[in-house]
């Protein structure tokens, strides 16, 4: 596997790439052009400059998270064709600039959801965190009119302010988009992208809708294994893939990501590891990454990405605000740090174990490091 770390540009991330520089094993960074609206195309001049300040740490710039979709697209709107064409120009940029993995996302209107960016947790530290009955029983005009009060929601992904203002327009224009209709337009849409991509040597890998259900009644299909099944057969070839969110999927209890990691393993680029717990009335918060910390097994999940010889990206996903420091939500240095070493021992662990089990020694071996 090979370690990245989300960063969202010079001035703008509240971490430099001097200390992500200093997080054992990171070779790369997870960068977006962030400012550049969905729909338009993203000059090669600027992804240039990305390119080059990623450089002088020595990162790659393998993986962009992400090039949103247009909401037209997804609500196949004839207007789609132009938004289509930037994307594939986009994608022939990024491809001349050596990118490798492109993560977008299927789903209408808001990006990830949650109750609570900063929800106290019982170690002092504050975590995202997701209220079922709220999301349930709140219209969601309003729900933004309360979330927007709380610091630093117009800053995280996918609730960019442009979007937002437009959020009665869009609900109008959801009214009686169902799921197939939603299928169909994300066929279209992939159709249309992936010879582009294929072509400029890049693996499309969509993410999972987080929560992978439907809220304020709009569809959401990146959800559960059989969902993702039908997806890679929408267009089955090897451009089209997964990014695998261990978050999001496992938000819902019936999905069981170690099992989707082995089964799809050949079409996942990108891996999202983190932890949640989940409670008895459906909501949900982050923890750390550690398996004990929450519900999820990530030992098993790490384990699972071992065994299958797992080659491509990974990077630790939301995190815990500890030690005092006011990230974004989520997009904190020090927690995300704590998560890549559990997941760097892990994966450690197992390739010893597994060297042993081919007749390897367990005591290593002592050597001078020029
Ligand atoms: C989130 C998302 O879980 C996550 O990784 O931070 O905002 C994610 O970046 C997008 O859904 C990917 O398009
Ligand atoms: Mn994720």
């Amino acid at each position: 596997m090979k370690m990245t770390f989300r960063w969202y540009g010079e001035n703008v991330d509240t971490i430099p790439l001097r200390h992500i520089r200093q997080i054992p094993g990171v070779e790369g960074v997870v960068w977006a052009l962030h400012d550049i609206p969905a729909g338009e195309c993203w000059p090669i001049a600027r992804i240039e400059e990305v390119k080059a300040q990623a450089a002088k740490y020595n990162f790659n710039t393998d993986v962009v998270e992400s090039v949103n979709v247009h909401e037209d697209i997804k609500l196949g709107l004839p207007s789609r064709k132009k938004y289509i064409e930037n994307y594939k120009d986009t994608l022939k940029n990024l491809g001349r600039a050596g990118v490798k993995v492109v993560c977008y996302n299927f789903m209408p209107v808001f990006d990830w959801t949650r109750t609570d960016l900063y929800k106290p947790q019982s170690d002092g530290s504050t975590a995202l965190f997701y209220e079922k009955a709220k999301v349930d029983s709140i219209n969601p005009i309003e729900f933004l009119e309360q979330m927007s009060k709380q610091e630093g929601l117009l800053t995280m992904p996918g609730w960019e302010p442009e979007r937002l203002s437009k959020i009665k327009e869009l609900f109008k224009a959801y009214e009686g988009v169902k799921e197939d209709e939603l299928w169909e337009n994300l066929k279209y849409f992939l159709q249309e992208i992936i010879p582009a991509a294929q072509e400029s040597g890049i693996k499309m890998a969509i993410h999972p809708d987080d929560p992978p259900w439907s809220i304020f009644g709009l569809p959401r299909i990146i959800t559960c294994r059989d969902n993702i099944k039908k997806f890679l057969n929408l267009v089955d070839n090897p451009s089209n893939g997964l990014t695998l969110c261990s978050g999001s999927l496992g938000s819902c209890i019936k999905n069981d990501v170690a099992a989707m990691v082995r089964e799809f393993g050949d079409r996942i680029y990108f891996a999202h590891i983190r932890n949640i717990r989940h409670f008895e009335n459906g909501d949900f918060t982050e923890t750390s990454h550690k398996t004990s910390d929450g519900s999820l097994d990530i030992t098993e999940i790490v384990k699972a990405y071992h065994d299958i010889g797992y080659k491509y990206y990974v990077r630790p996903d939301h995190g815990r605000h500890i030690w005092d420091e006011k990230p974004r939500p989520g997009y904190g240095l020090y927690d995300r740090s704590l998560g890549i070493m559990y997941i760097f021992g892990l994966w450690d662990a197992f390739e010893k174990i597994s060297n042993v089990q081919k007749g390897g020694v367990w005591s290593g071996t002592k050597r001078w490091l020029s």
